[in-house]
């Protein structure tokens, strides 16, 4: 899936050095139908020259909330290369090309995502796999949607978005993550109006979309919304 991408040395320059080497962390390229096709770098994967060109990977969306409904929310960290310092779900990131994390077939790929989304939160958040079990993510749908950032880099996406209910103690990585809090829906409405606050375009899209309905649906149940089969494009 690569032989068709392009990058160069000099993409990199001036960023963050951690962010810099998370940047060699390898995605699943997938097809139109959320079929693996191939791997490729996260810079790759990034790269509006190669998005452009069609290039498309697997990724997550965490919404985890506690027992008050309350929505964990996180502004990234300033040296984040694509969308730094805006507001977003709990935790956002890419399955891997390792095995355990990449799947065919959906029931497959939602278990890889859940062990990506168990090591991001960690990783992110400092939650602790044992607060955050596999088995209590619920899957919802999956979005395909396209996103630039700045000129150069941007998104391209298959997004699993998971649900999680759970009581979590925060240890926040500075590297990825500069705030957190847990809000409301009228506050996140109006965090909304606030308009010194930058929101990502993908939990834009999915406000705009289903989440306060899934959001309402926490205490009755989500049955009826878990495990969508076809791909929303958004
Ligand atoms: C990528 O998130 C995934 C989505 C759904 C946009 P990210 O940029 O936070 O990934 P990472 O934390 O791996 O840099
Ligand atoms: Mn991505």
């Amino acid at each position: 899936a690569a032989r068709n991408t392009t990058s160069s040395d000099n993409d990199l320059e001036g960023y963050d050095e951690e962010q810099i080497r998370l940047m060699d962390e390898v995605c699943i390229v997938l097809d139109e139908d959320d079929m693996p096709i191939g791997s490729a770098s996260k810079k790759i994967c990034h790269l509006m020259e190669n998005i452009d060109k069609g290039l498309l990977h697997r990724a997550f969306s965490v919404f985890l909330f506690d027992f008050q409904n309350r929505l964990l929310l996180q502004q990234r960290a300033s040296e984040k290369i694509t969308f730094p310092d805006m507001w977003t779900n709990t935790c956002c990131s890419h399955p891997l090309g390792i095995p355990g994390e990449t799947g065919v077939g959906l029931d497959a790929s939602v278990q890889g995502v859940r062990r990506a989304a168990q090591r991001k939160l960690d990783h992110e958040l400092g939650i602790q796999a044992s607060q955050v079990p596999l088995e209590k993510f619920d899957f919802l749908t999956r979005i395909h949607y396209k996103s630039a950032s700045d000129g150069k880099w941007g998104e391209h996406e298959i997004d699993y978005i998971l649900f999680i209910r759970a009581n979590v103690n925060l240890s926040v990585n500075p590297n990825e993550v500069q705030d957190t809090r847990y809000v409301s829906q009228s506050e996140l409405k109006e965090m909304f109006e606030d308009k010194s606050l930058k929101f990502t375009p993908w939990f834009k899209l999915i406000c705009q979309g289903m989440l306060f309905e899934w959001w309402d649906h926490l205490d009755s149940g989500l049955e009826k919304y878990t495990g969508e089969k076809e791909i929303r494009r958004m």
